[in-house]
């Protein structure tokens, strides 16, 4: 399959490479390089996957989220030994709370049965959901390593509030892979926020997960939308394949 060849775009004459992914070969013009293409894992983070973290206080079953560790961890393997540049984001508040908008804290409190706990309060884990807490690192299991970029965000999307989309300009990133938690809220709108900004993104499924198998598989479903409205979907069993 030949790339379109792009008016002003280098890539005219370099070896093209395709993830098998739906509802298209990934990316859409061929070019998948280390030095155009990042690895981004969203929130892996102990209260998004951990024993009493804000997601389990909520009352949802954990092993939906904790189920994409291991699948991320030899993904994370394999694309660090072939020098891919890997981003790491992690949702959280300041510990004054001044970036915590009110609504989000009140709606937080909602679930019956935890004692009003929400974001901001003391959990199992610290406080829940803010900067320096036990809860809000990311679990060790997929712990940055020295290179790599951290975005704390304050919000569902990498791109509010944050320098992503600088540090991906700067260093002539095209092409985004999406892992991590949960599919339909913070990769999602990761995605979305990714798509509109030009970039051409990967979502793969085995390396995320959602508090509701429904919801995860309607995220999923969403992306391959008139001829993939966000993207598409793959998986790292697919994209090892042509990486490594
Ligand atoms: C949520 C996230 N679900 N990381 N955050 O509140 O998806």
């Amino acid at each position: 399959m030949n790339p379109e060849v792009i008016p002003g775009v280098s890539n005219a004459g370099a070896t093209t490479r395709f993830v098998v992914a739906d509802p298209y070969p990934w990316p859409w013009n061929g070019d998948l390089r280390p030095q155009n293409t990042a690895l981004i894992v969203i929130d892996m983070q102990t209260d998004f996957c951990g024993r009493g973290g804000y997601i389990d206080l909520l009352g949802y079953d954990i092993s939906l989220t904790r189920a994409c560790i291991e699948p991320i961890r030899r993904l994370l393997g394999r694309m660090r030994a072939a020098n891919f540049p890997i981003f790491h984001t992690r949702e959280g508040h300041r510990p004054d709370l001044s970036d915590l908008p009110a609504n989000k804290r009140w709606r937080s409190r909602q679930t019956p049965g935890n004692l009003g706990v929400g974001i901001g309060d003391t959990g199992p884990r610290g406080r829940i959901l803010v900067r320096g807490e036990p809860g809000w690192d990311i679990i060790p299991e997929l712990a940055p390593v020295a290179g790599e970029v951290i975005i704390d965000k304050p919000g569902k999307g990498s791109f509010c509030a944050t320098d992503l989309d600088l540090i991906l300009r700067q260093r002539g990133i095209a092409n985004i892979i999406l892992t991590g938690i949960t599919t339909d809220v913070c990769v999602h709108t990761t995605m979305r926020e990714a798509n509109d900004r030009g970039y051409e993104c990967l979502l793969l499924e085995d390396c995320c997960g959602a508090t509701d198998a429904g919801n995860h598989a309607a995220a999923v479903k969403m992306v391959k939308m008139q001829n993939g409205v966000f993207g598409a979907v793959s998986t790292s069993e697919n994209l090892l394949k042509v990486i490594a």
